[in-house]
């Protein structure tokens, strides 16, 4: 109890407020900023929210986003005195420079198992099924405001990282706080809409091709999908286009491990992990650098695609053993 009563205090304490989500958000990461910023702007805190990366645009519909600055770098009002980090297991992932830091204490707000406790307060609760299980809660203990906008917010968050309250993340309680944010004013049909049936022509073009590199190995046990400069350009698609392809290698009867390979940027690589039954793919990110959850992580990694599919394959193929 003790950390929830620190990261109260640090946020009541405060005279001027940050929120940070970690690079190339997701639901969770802008579904926590946004209802925090919402719930302490509505109390009337000073309050800023800033992205390294923009708001994917499958997230632009959760009120107040477009209050979110971006960029990589970032002066803030000159109040502020907190900088809140959300979602995020190390520094790093914030994807900001040193100087946005300094002399300003850290308020580190996360779920991931493996975070690194990098604030000078950490509010870490691995059994949350998303950092916007905590934000709720903390919306609650500090007797803040839970408008229509927040409790939608915060629906985005838990929807997105349960995968649709697929995984087994999503127990009675979350089902009950679900329950506790639609009375709130979350609309779950409207909030799907928007997250998975909006959309671009691209992006299915790019699945067209993407699927089309499927291939099965170690046995059927794991899955294997890759997109490429080339195909992005085909299908004329960019980065977010690629939401959510893995989960068509995890859908396949038997497989326990599904890996899916993208550019990250001009030289390097994203890969992506997710798992059935029991492999830890925390672990196999965290043996090539990267990190995660359990069920699902990811890592970066330099070199050419064979290179790297190379490299993948032996570490999948150890962790099966
Ligand atoms: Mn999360």
């Amino acid at each position: 109890m003790m950390q929830w009563q620190q990261a109260c205090n640090a946020i009541m304490d405060a005279k001027g407020i940050v929120l940070c989500a970690h690079r190339h958000p997701d639901g969770d990461g802008i579904g926590s900023q946004m209802a925090l910023f919402h719930a302490l702007k509505d109390s009337g805190k000073c309050v800023f929210a800033h992205n390294r990366d923009g708001v994917p645009r499958m997230y632009r519909f959760i009120s107040g986003n477009e209050q979110v600055s971006q960029g990589e770098s970032f002066t803030p009002d000159g109040t502020v005195d907190l900088i809140i980090c959300l979602d995020s297991a190390n520094i790093e992932r914030i994807g900001m420079p040193a100087a946005l830091f300094k002399d300003r204490a850290i308020l580190d707000i996360d779920h991931h198992i493996h975070n690194t406790r990098f604030g000078d307060y950490n509010l870490i609760v691995p059994e949350a099924c998303a950092t916007g299980e905590i934000i709720y809660k903390l919306i609650g203990l500090l007797q803040l405001p839970l408008s229509p906008e927040a409790a939608t917010a915060v629906f985005t968050a838990i929807l997105t990282d349960t995968c649709s309250f697929r995984m087994s993340t999503a127990n009675a309680r979350v089902h009950r706080l679900t329950a506790a944010l639609i009375e709130a004013g979350a609309d779950p049909w409207k909030v799907s809409t928007e997250v998975y049936e909006s959309y671009s022509r691209s992006r299915l073009d790019l699945l067209a091709l993407c699927l089309k590199t499927l291939e099965i190995r170690d046995e059927g046990r794991s899955a294997w999908l890759f997109v490429d400069h080339q195909m992005k350009q085909q299908a004329n698609a960019d980065y977010e286009d690629t939401e959510g392809f893995i989960e068509y290698a995890r859908s396949l009867d038997g497989v326990e491990v599904a890996v899916f390979i993208s550019p990250e940027n001009d030289s390097e690589w994203k890969v992506s992990f997710r798992n059935k039954a029991v492999v830890d793919v925390s672990d196999l990110a965290a043996r090539l650098g990267g990190g995660g959850h359990p069920y699902a992580s990811a890592c970066v990694l330099v070199g050419t695609l064979a290179e790297i599919r190379q490299r993948v394959q032996t570490t999948v193929s150890d962790l099966l053993e």
